[in-house]
């Protein structure tokens, strides 16, 4: 007998007995057989994620009808989320680990503090004048900005400006709900304090070193600036010795480590009509677009994300991004369940 034919033919729950069927339900036991293949399929894992495309222009008017439906009080966070059919609408999830939302704040708004278990990153998509102050941090959210709010860390949104601000909201709650981790506590409202993260790590390769000591804060960077990242991705492309794919991950500055734990943070530069193939990989990806318009292909789904579109992509699918444009670069913003699956161990490659 081949080893295929033995793992073929499993029994059912079917070919049981009903009273032994019952007898086991009276005493919480289940036979794992039946079961077995589900929740270990051959060769690659059942994935609930599809494959989703989230348009900009589809949800903006729908979110800016919140406002007028929804104050803020009656909120906290107004939020749309970007929720994968897949998982079940209502699971609020992009993929296993990721939750995506697209809030909004209004002129003159604010979001009260709270802190919270689950990370959360935000990339501002639209608008002026608003800011999030992470533990005493007041973070400026300008386009393409990307902002930590790391697990336990006190934030608050607030809006000095005189439109509507959106930005997509990145956080891991599917995975920390999951393990029956997620709470918040709400908080008085945080004092600004002098600093700001970035000013300390303006160029790369460069980090202060005090003489006296040395702050060995968790995260001494809490807002990552498009500017910076922008320019980055250009110099990189300019090198002749970056042939290929013009990528950086946001990291923590002091360690290199992964910005956040559980997800990862990319910005990705496409050349002017450049097709990019990235390889099958176990995590699932997010991609949302800062600047351009780029052609994903995912397995057998194909999406046009115009500015500001987001869409995700399941793990083990190798995913190919096609720059719309022809005359100028297109710029990606990814998000990955990349550090999750490494530091567990079931981090995979396929090529
Ligand atoms: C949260 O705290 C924010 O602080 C946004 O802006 C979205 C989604 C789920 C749980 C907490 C925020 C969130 C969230």
């Amino acid at each position: 007998m081949q080893h295929q034919d033995r793992f073929d033919t499993l029994g059912r729950l079917e070919d049981l007995p009903q009273d032994y069927r019952d007898e086991l339900t009276r005493k919480n036991l289940v036979p794992l057989w039946p079961s077995l293949r589900a929740v270990l399929p051959p060769g690659v894992p059942a994935r609930k994620t599809q494959a989703t495309h989230w348009s900009y222009a589809a949800l903006k008017p729908l979110l800016l009808k919140a406002g007028e439906l929804t104050p803020i009080e009656k909120a906290e966070r107004r939020v749309l989320v970007l929720a994968n059919p897949g998982h079940g609408l209502e699971k609020m999830q992009a993929s296993a680990a990721m939750y995506l939302g697209m809030q909004l704040l209004l002129p003159g708004e604010l979001a009260p503090p709270h802190r919270h278990t689950p990370n959360a990153v935000r990339m501002v998509v639209e608008g002026e004048g608003a800011w999030t102050l992470v533990n005493g941090e007041k973070c400026p959210m300008h386009r393409g900005d990307l902002i930590l709010t790391p697990t336990g860390l006190w934030h608050e949104h607030g809006h000095d400006g005189t439109q509507p601000v959106i930005w997509l909201d990145v956080l891991d709650l599917p995975m920390v709900y999951y393990m029956e981790a997620s709470y918040h506590v709400e908080g008085p409202s945080q004092t600004v304090q002098a600093g700001e993260g970035v000013k300390s790590y303006a160029r790369g390769g460069l980090r202060p070193s005090p003489v006296f000591e040395r702050s060995n804060q968790a995260y001494p960077m809490l807002r990552y600036p498009w500017f910076d990242a922008r320019a980055a991705l250009l110099e990189m492309a300019s090198d002749a010795a970056c042939a290929e794919a013009v990528q950086v991950t946001y990291v923590q500055p002091e360690t290199g480590a992964d910005a956040e734990n559980i997800l990862g943070f990319y910005a990705l530069m496409l050349r002017p009509g450049q097709t990019l193939r990235l390889p099958a990989r176990s995590p699932a990806q997010v991609f949302h677009v800062i600047e351009g318009r780029v052609q994903a292909n995912v397995g057998d789904s194909s999406f046009v994300l115009e500015e500001a579109d987001t869409c995700c992509a399941p793990g083990y699918e190798a995913v190919t991004l096609t720059n719309c444009q022809s005359d100028q670069a297109s710029f990606v913003f990814i998000a990955d369940e990349s550090p999750l699956h490494r530091k567990l161990g079931v981090f995979e490659n396929r090529g």
